[in-house]
C-alpha cells in the first residue's frame, strides 16, 4: 500500500523534501508489527526532552506532525532523559514486545542521560528507539555547547558511549545515509533474539537538513515477529533426554511470556507433569497456585524450587538468560549427571551451561515437543511432592504477611506492606519493582495470578526504574491498576515522572516504604564482613565523625506531593489497607507512604548469591564473613 498522497511536503515524482527529522517521523509512523495474524502500530509515540541539539530538528518535525497528521507518532514530554527510557522500557515489556515507543533527546548531558537506560533495554532485551542528538555534522561551529571535544578524535562525541550498550547503533553524518539506519533500527527491534536499545544519533544540523526522499521510505512496513520453529531432529533428541529424566525441573525465564507460550506451558507441565520455576522476569509464567508451579528459583528462590533445582538431573531452560540469580552464582544445581535442555531464540543463552540448544520460539517449541512426549510422565510421588512443598512455602509466606510485627513493634515489616498489597489488588493488576529488598520478596513471595501481573525489572536493576516503568506498564495497560512498590533510595534517584503521570492523566499507585536506608545493601553488607556501611540514612555524628547520628528529617510524602499526586500516609495496617483501597478507588495517581522496619528480613529460601569478600581484613568480622564465604564457594560448580 502505497501511502504518499497523504505524506505533507512538496511531493514531486516519487521523491519528497523533507528535513531528515520530519522523514523520521514520517518513517516512524507507518511501521507495524505483526505476531499471529494481529497487525499493531508499532510506535505508539515519542517522548521528548528539546534542547538546541534537536528542537528545531525533531522538535519541528513532532510539532509539524501533531498539527498536521495528528496520531502519527504523537509527542510525549518526560523530565528526565534515563526516564523516558525506562518508561519506554514498561511499555514494550507489558506489550510482550510487540509495540514500542521513541525517545528524542538533546545533544550532550540530554543525551548522555538515556545510556543507563539504554544498558537496561538491552540487558532486558527490550525495544526501544532512541534517538540522541549529536554534534555538527558540518563542524563549523565547533566545539558547540556541551561538545565534548577529544582532542585525540574530532568525529567522537558522548554518543559514542551508546555503542557497548545498544544493539544497533547508527550515527546519521549525511542525509542519504538515514534509509538504512532506520531499517537497520527496525531490523533489531523487531527482532526477539536480537531486540534491545537502537540508537540512531543525529547531528543537530543534519535533522534540519532538507533531501529529496524516495516516497517509498514512507510506504506502510508491517514487521513480522519471528516464532522461529524448532528443527524435527533437535526435538527428537530433547524427547530422549527428558524421557530419560528421573528429576526433570522446568526453569521459566522472560522469554515464555514474550513469545505468549503461557498455555502452552501449562499444556506442557500437565501433560508431561515436569515441575516449573520461575526466574524474576518469568514470574507469572504460570499462576502461583498452580499445582506445579514452585515459583521463585535461585538466589532469590524458595526453598520448594531450590530443592527441586538442587537435585535435578534434566533442567529445560525456557527462554531464561541463567543470570547469577536464576542459578545462585552456579549453586543451585547439585545433582553431578545434570544436564541442560535449553529453548531460547537466542543462541547466546541456549547454549549456556553446556545445554542441549534448541534455538526456537518458545511456544513453537512447547507445542511440537508436548505430543513427541506422549506416555512420559514424572513420578507421581515426585509431582505430589513439589505440589506439597509449594503449599507449604505458600503458607509460609501468607503467615509472613501477618506476621503481627507492626502491632507488636510499632513499624511495619515490608512483608505486612506487601500482603495488603496483594489484598487489595485485582487479579490482573500489575506489581512493578526494580531494586531494593523488595524484588528478592516479590519473587519470593509474590502470589502472581496473571501472565502479566508481575513485573520487576531485574536485568539491570535500576534504582529509579520503579515509577517511570510503571507509568509505561499503565500506558500499556489502561485496564490494569498498577502498583508501583518503591524503596526510600529508589525513590530519591528518580521521583520525576510522577510530574508526567500527573500531566498525562496516567494513574499509578505508588507504594513507597519509608526505611530510612538500603535494606537491601545493607544486610548485604553485614553478610559480607562490611557492617551496615554506608547504607542507612543518618546525619554525620560530630562526636563520632561518621554517618551514624539521627535519621535525616526528609519527608518524601511531602515531596511527591510537591509533584502534583495524591499523597497518603499509613503506619498501621489497618491505615495502609484503608490507604490501598482508597488508592485503588483513585481515577489518578496516589503515592501511599508507609514507613517499615530497616532490619526486619522477610522469610527466604537458601539460595545464595556471590559477591566476593575482602581476602586479608585486620577485622575480626570481616575475617568470619570471608571464612563463610570460602565455604559457600566450594559450592560453585563451573558447569562450563
Ligand atoms: C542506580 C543504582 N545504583 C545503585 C544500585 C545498588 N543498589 C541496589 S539496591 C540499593 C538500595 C535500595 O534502597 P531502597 O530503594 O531504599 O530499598 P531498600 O533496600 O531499603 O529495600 C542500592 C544502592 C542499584 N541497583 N542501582
Ligand atoms: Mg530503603
Amino acid at each position: 500500500m502505497n501511502n504518499a498522497s497523504s505524506v505533507a511536503g512538496s511531493a514531486a515524482g516519487d521523491v519528497i523534501r523533507l528535513t531528515v527529522a520530519q522523514a523520521i517521523v514520517k518513517f516512524l509512523g507507518q511501521q507495524y508489527s505483526e505476531r499471529d495474524g494481529v497487525k499493531r502500530k508499532f510506535f505508539a509515540g515519542c517522548f521528548g526532552i528539546f534542547g538546541h541539539g534537536n528542537v528545531a530538528g525533531l522538535g519541528q518535525a513532532l510539532l509539524q506532525s501533531e498539527l498536521l497528521t495528528p496520531g502519527e507518532l504523537p509527542y510525549h514530554q518526560g523530565r528526565n532523559e534515563q526516564a523516558m527510557v525506562h518508561l519506554a522500557v514498561g511499555y514494550t515489556r507489558q506489550l510482550d514486545r510487540l509495540q514500542a515507543l521513541a525517545v528524542t533527546a538533546s545533544v550532550g548531558p540530554g543525551a548522555s542521560n538515556m545510556l543507563t537506560g539504554a544498558a537496561l533495554a538491552t540487558i532486558n532485551r527490550l525495544p526501544v528507539l532512541l534517538l540522541p542528538s549529536d554534534i555538527f555534522a558540518t563542524r563549523v561551529s565547533s566545539p558547540v555547547l556541551q561538545e565534548l571535544e577529544q582532542p585525540y578524535g574530532y568525529d567522537i562525541s558522548v554518543n559514542d558511549a551508546f555503542r557497548p550498550v545498544s544493539r544497533f547503533f547508527d550515527r546519521v553524518w549525511r542525509a542519504e545515509q538515514l534509509p538504512a539506519a532506520l531499517l537497520g533500527a527496525m531490523r533489531v527491534l523487531t527482532d526477539p533474539a536480537e531486540t534491545g536499545a537502537a540508537t540512531i544519533a543525529l547531528p543537530e544540523d543534519v535533522q534540519a537538513e532538507a533531501h529529496d526522499w524516495p516516497v517509498e521510505l514512507f510506504r506502510e512496513r508491517v514487521w513480522r515477529i519471528a516464532r522461529p520453529v524448532p528443527e524435527p531432529e533437535v526435538l527428537e533428541t530433547v524427547a530422549a533426554v527428558i524421557r530419560s529424566a528421573r528429576s526433570p525441573i522446568i526453569i521459566s525465564g522472560g522469554g515464555v511470556t514474550y513469545s505468549g507460550a503461557n498455555d502452552a506451558l501449562r499444556a506442557f507441565v500437565e501433560a508431561t507433569g515436569i515441575p516449573n520455576s520461575e526466574t524474576q522476569a518469568g514470574k507469572g509464567s504460570l499462576p502461583f497456585d498452580h499445582p506445579l508451579n514452585l515459583g521463585a528459583v535461585g538466589a532469590t528462590g524458595n526453598p520448594a524450587a531450590n530443592l527441586f533445582a538442587r537435585e535435578a538431573d534434566v533442567v529445560i531452560g525456557i527462554g531464561t538468560r541463567y543470570t547469577d540469580f536464576t542459578t545462585a552464582s552456579r549453586t543451585i544445581f547439585q545433582n553431578p549427571d545434570v544436564r541442560f535442555v535449553n529453548i531460547n531464540v537466542a543462541a547466546i543463552d541456549a547454549v549456556k551451561h553446556a545445554g542441549l540448544p534448541v534455538q526456537a520460539d518458545a511456544r513453537r517449541t512447547l507445542e511440537a515437543l508436548t505430543p513427541l512426549l506422549a506416555g512420559y510422565g514424572a513420578d507421581a510421588e515426585y509431582q505430589q511432592l513439589a505440589t506439597a512443598k509449594a503449599k507449604a512455602w505458600d503458607d509460609e509466606v501468607v503467615a509472613s504477611f501477618n506476621s503481627g510485627h507492626g502491632a507488636r513493634t510499632g513499624v511495619l515489616a515490608q512483608a505486612e506492606v506487601l500482603g495488603a498489597v496483594d489484598e487489595a489488588m485485582d487479579a490482573r493488576d500489575v506489581v512493578v519493582c526494580a531494586a531494593g529488598s523488595l524484588p528478592g520478596d516479590l519473587h519470593g513471595m509474590w502470589r502472581t495470578r496473571d501472565r502479566k501481573g508481575y513485573h520487576v525489572e531485574y536485568g539491570y536493576s535500576c534504582m529509579g526504574y520503579e515509577i517511570p516503568g510503571g507509568i509505561g506498564v499503565a500506558l500499556a495497560a489502561p485496564d490494569r491498576d498498577v502498583f508501583v512498590t518503591v524503596g526510600d533510595g529508589s525513590y530519591l534517584m528518580m521521583p520525576t515522572e510522577l510530574v508526567t503521570a500527573v500531566q498525562e492523566g496516567i494513574k499509578i499507585i505508588v507504594v513507597l516504604l519509608q526505611n530510612h536506608g538500603y535494606a537491601s545493601i545493607g544486610s548485604l553488607a553485614e553478610s559480607l564482613g562490611v557492617q551496615r556501611f554506608g547504607t542507612k540514612y543518618r546525619y554525620r555524628n560530630t562526636e563520632s565523625g561518621r554517618l551514624d547520628g539521627g535519621l535525616l528529617p526528609v519527608d518524601l510524602a511531602a515531596n511527591a506531593a510537591s509533584l502534583g499526586v495524591k499523597v497518603l500516609r499509613a503506619s498501621t495496617l489497618v491505615e495502609l489497607k484503608d490507604a490501598l483501597a482508597r488508592a485503588k478507588a483513585s481515577e489518578t495517581a496516589v503515592l501511599v507512604h508507609v514507613d517499615t522496619d530497616l532490619e526486619y528480613q522477610s522469610p527466604a529460601g537458601d539460595g545464595w548469591w556471590d559477591v566476593p569478600v575482602a581476602e586479608v581484613s585486620e577485622l575480626d568480622f570481616t575475617q568470619r564473613a570471608r571464612t563463610t564465604y570460602d565455604g559457600l564457594k566450594a559450592l560453585q560448580r563451573p558447569l562450563l
